[in-house]
């Protein structure tokens, strides 16, 4: 039960793993600690954390995901970037499957300091900085390469320094891809989604996305989803295809309508004050190595998110694509959202917009 996983995990993390973090005594040899992975009962070794070697500092990194998916794939090679290049003085430990908390918690915990970096998803940390809000308005981008041009564009490079105050720095973005729906019974319409419970990320534009498309909101963290199918506490859930295929979602909500409702990006933060304890020529060798291993998540993403959709295909899922007439009806359900998180940002959409 994914529950009772994180339970344990929690647990494990609290009691075992922390404690030799904090003392920074941890001991290889002492063997690893079993813990349960998210979707499946298999376990998962993690090796207590290394003691620094003299003057090497060794910082922490969160992921949700596991170690095949393309955004750990992206901060493995962050992390083997900064210890490269700096001959082994800055160590980043990926901890994926969510192991240090879930998004929301991750974020607050980056905020404060618990934790040194940590790759989210934009939408959550809106709620932090609602500026960030414009990324995952629906429909905005038209498709990736609008959503790139973007992103590596005034505008996003300005998006990524808007948590600053907030204790946190935006080092890269990495890509996810579009986000649609998939449920337990098909959707082909707005009015399908009436009385529907759909799950979203813990995050304020989400739930009113949903709501606005006549759907009943339920938020919670992203490893409970599965469960949360499975028990019918949820009809579906929204997410691009890598995350649809390695949370394994399909086995149990196998109808996918290709709406695209947004291309929220992902994003790597890091805590200021960790940041500003470095020499300034290794905070950008920092930011140099994510904006490097950007590229290298970028291409991964793209291939990962093909063979997930060809493998959703073979092994049974049922696509609906939008028809012209459903997708007005979607643009219409949706307006509000713009009225409600587009207000204060007019300029800038309309300059994402005119962005070809
Ligand atoms: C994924 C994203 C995760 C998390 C998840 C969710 O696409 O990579 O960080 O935000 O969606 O839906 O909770």
């Amino acid at each position: 039960m994914i529950k009772i996983d994180f339970f344990y995990k929690k647990i494990i993390i609290y009691f075992g793993l922390i404690p030799l973090l904090i003392t920074g005594c941890s001991n290889t040899n002492k063997g690893g600690i079993t813990i349960p992975q998210i979707s499946n009962n298999e376990a998962k070794i993690v090796e207590p954390e290394l003691k620094p070697k003299d003057g090497q500092i060794i910082l922490r990194l969160a992921e949700n995901h596991p170690e095949s998916h393309p955004d750990t794939v992206g901060d493995k090679v962050f992390a083997r970037l900064v210890e490269e290049r700096t001959n082994g003085r800055i160590k980043i430990i990926v901890y994926d499957e969510g192991i240090l908390g879930d998004e929301k918690s991750v974020v607050e915990q980056v905020q404060y300091g618990g934790i040194d970096f940590a790759r989210v998803n934009c939408a959550p940390l809106a709620d932090i900085d609602p500026k960030l809000n414009i990324l995952s308005l629906p429909f905005l981008f038209r498709d990736s390469q609008h959503l790139w041009k973007v992103l590596d564009g005034d505008i996003g490079q300005q998006l990524l320094v808007t948590l600053i105050p907030e204790n946190i720095i935006g080092l890269a973005y990495y890509d996810s891809g579009a986000r649609s729906f998939y449920t337990k019974k098909m959707v082909k319409s707005v009015s399908d989604f009436k009385g529907m419970k759909i799950r979203v990320q813990q995050s304020k534009i989400y739930t009113d996305l949903i709501s606005a498309l006549g759907a009943i909101p339920v938020p919670m963290p992203f490893g409970d989803v599965y469960t949360s199918i499975q028990m019918n506490e949820v009809d579906g859930a929204e997410n691009n295809w890598s995350s649809y295929l390695s949370t394994k979602h399909y086995e149990l909500a196998k109808y996918f309508l290709i709406d695209e409702h947004t291309r929220t990006p992902e994003i790597v933060i890091a805590n200021k004050r960790v940041m500003e304890n470095l020499s300034k020529e290794d905070q950008l060798l920092i930011k140099n190595a994510c904006k490097d291993s950007a590229a290298i998540q970028r291409e991964t993403a793209i291939t990962s998110e093909m063979k997930a959709k060809e493998y959703l295909v073979q092994n049974g899922i049922i696509i609906t694509e939008l028809g012209l007439n459903e997708k007005k009806e979607f643009d219409k359900a949706v307006s509000s959202i713009y009225n409600t998180y587009g207000k204060d940002n007019k300029d800038i959409i309309k300059k994402i917009r005119e962005t070809q």
